[in-house]
């Protein structure tokens, strides 16, 4: 160990990892650039890490084909009862699942380093601010944990001797023998990937993958999993949602924070530049926030996170430049293509495609290949800070004041463009119903459609039921100061399959919407499932979209609603009685409204 560990805790647990998993040295990180730089240079050297001669200090790195995404069916929520981790999370109990998991881990770190990651989610010191440990034997997580979060021996110090955090442990899985030569991307079979939640300890299990949210367990494990349990049980809520700033003509700041699924364009809207002449757009996160309710009895909303974890393909100057410019340099690309002139290309970036370049999976590639170049799920993790569009207060320690909330997802059909709820509870009907067609950032079928309420299925680390209540608990305690809710679907579909709504910056036309209404400045139509714009609430000024398809992105078609209320049901059912009284009777509501 390169240095003495002064957290009894901490210091006893790397000791116990240790003598578990037998690594061949242990690595305590400081999170300093020289460290960053030697991490590097070290995959360099192994040929896992492939430097691009375009993008200064940025790198290309391919995984493994069987390890490309986050891996739902693999991971647990391990509460005492099955009901405690509920009918949205795969459950084993915590004996058995630990027993698996020891297993597993006896010598899994033989022939490799285990680095000691000490972090902190949220600014080093703020109040909102949670610290972790991740231990890893993966050089990769190691660098992408710098850029994700705050990586710093600052945290150590924080720590003193008895301070408290959560413990994250990671392995790829895959000790090395004695002579045998390393793989690039080293990882276990997926029928030994665990990734496994203990919410009553706050503790994180990872067994088997290296790739995203499975291996960098500040993310999805602990600011998502973990911290919403801990935020249910201390009245505060952690939530998959991006965070950004609006500013109208007159300097009137609103702050919005939105949930959707994942790869349905959240990074986009984060950073998105306002068509809108007059108001200005400023990205505060692009995907989890944690809020707590101010001395005012506003929602005050922290960005976690200290770097973007975003989906490379469909990046662009037309639809997302203020990435684009983020990712200028000091970047890492997991499963892009690379071109010959060693530059980073992904199918949707900008230009004619390279007529060769080398594919995610290290082959040749051309534009007459029937394989994609970038896996769909290729990602870069680039610094918030780079961002040029970053909010001046997005390391707040206080956070920023909540206005709106956006639900949302992926609907070629049925759903309009917008709707704002009637109310808070209905806002939470709206968010518990969110659906959406499913996308290539989790292992499955992709275009099936699932609800995903609050775009939290995949990460609520605890009874769904009892996270429902817990949303009407927050209502009730904000009263009037609670942000005011609405529903968007940017992805509806033409009868011959074009998308109706241009998208992108032309999505400030709906903010704006919202916040004018929120001002009591714009007018709204009531209909069954909300308030919608009138003719002329929405401003179309320039926009290329016409009067017909405006129409049909506005429509409320009741038979269609009709015909969704039986799955609605069924998904309600699953939570048995720990589905709110208050949701019961949102849904009995609609069913009236609908007539
Ligand atoms: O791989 S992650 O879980 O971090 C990314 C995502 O699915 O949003
Ligand atoms: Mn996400």
């Amino acid at each position: 160990m390169n240095i003495e560990v002064k957290n009894k805790m901490l210091d006893a647990w790397i000791r116990e990892v240790a003598e578990m998993c037998t690594p061949d040295e242990i690595y305590v990180c400081n999170g300093s650039r020289k460290e960053y730089d030697q991490m590097i240079q070290q995959l360099l050297d192994s040929g896992i890490a492939i430097p691009l001669k375009k993008r200064p200090n940025s790198y290309l790195f391919r995984s493994d084909p069987s390890d490309v995404a986050r891996v739902e069916d693999n991971t647990y929520i391990s509460t005492p009862s099955r009901t405690e981790a509920g009918p949205t999370n795969n459950w084993i109990a915590p004996d058995k699942l630990k027993k698996t998991m020891k297993d597993l881990y006896e010598g899994c770190m033989k022939g490799r380093t285990m680095y000691v990651i000490p972090f902190s989610m949220g600014p080093i010191g703020s109040p909102i601010s949670k610290i972790g440990v991740e231990i890893s034997d993966s050089p990769y997580v190691v660098v992408n944990m710098h850029i994700m979060t705050r990586v710093s021996d600052r945290v150590l110090e924080l720590l003193g001797t008895n301070g408290e955090f959560i413990p994250c442990l990671h392995s790829i899985g895959a000790p090395l023998e004695e002579g045998q030569e390393d793989s690039k991307w080293p990882c276990a079979p997926i029928e030994k990937k665990y990734i496994s939640h203990f919410p009553e300890e706050n503790l994180i299990w990872s067994y088997g993958s290296g790739y995203g949210g499975n291996a960098l367990l500040g993310k999805k494990c602990l600011a998502l999993r973990i911290a919403s349990a801990m935020a249910k049980r201390e009245g505060w809520m952690a939530e998959h949602m991006l965070i950004l700033r609006l500013t109208n003509p007159e300097g009137k700041q609103f702050h919005i924070a939105a949930a959707f699924p994942s790869a349905c364009g959240k990074t986009n809207l984060a950073m998105m530049q306002p068509s809108v002449p007059g108001w200005k757009c400023e990205c505060v996160g692009d995907d989890i926030a944690w809020m707590k309710i101010g001395p005012d009895g506003r929602l005050y909303a922290i960005n976690p996170e200290n770097g973007f974890f975003g989906v490379a393909p469909g990046t662009s100057y037309d639809t997302n430049p203020m990435a684009m410019d983020t990712l200028k340099e000091n970047v890492i690309f997991t499963n892009c293509a690379l071109t010959d002139e060693g530059d980073v290309w992904w199918e949707g970036i900008d230009g004619d495609p390279p007529k060769h370049a080398i594919d995610w999976k290290g082959n040749d590639w051309t534009p007459d290949s029937t394989d994609v170049a970038a896996h769909a799920n290729a990602r870069f993790t680039a610094p918030a800070a780079q961002c040029p569009v970053i909010c001046e207060d997005w390391e707040k320690p206080e956070g920023v004041p909540i206005d709106i909330f956006i639900f949302g997802g992926r609907r070629s059909s049925v759903v309009p463009l917008v709707t704002e709820a009637y109310n808070w509870d209905h806002g939470v009907f709206l968010g518990s119903t969110a659906a959406s067609e499913t996308t290539a950032a989790n292992i499955g079928a992709v275009g099936n459609l699932r609800r995903d309420p609050f775009a939290m299925k995949p990460f609520c680390g605890y009874n769904m039921g009892d996270y429902f209540q817990h949303w009407m608990e927050m209502g009730d305690k904000l009263g009037d100061k609670a942000p005011r809710c609405f529903y968007v679907n940017w992805f509806r579909k033409s009868e011959d399959g074009k998308f109706l709504w241009p998208g992108f910056s032309d999505n400030s036309r709906v903010l704006k919407w919202m916040c004018e209404r929120v001002d009591g400045k714009a007018g709204a139509e009531e209909t069954p499932i909300g308030l919608l714009p009138k003719d002329g609430d929405l401003d179309t000024q320039g926009l290329d979209t016409s009067a017909d398809d405006l129409k049909e992105l506005l429509k409320v078609d009741a038979e269609a609603w009709k015909a969704e209320i039986p799955d609605i049901e069924n998904h309600f059912t699953t939570f048995g009685d720990r589905l709110p009284d208050r949701l019961k009777k949102q849904l009995e509501e609609f069913r009236h409204r609908l007539g």
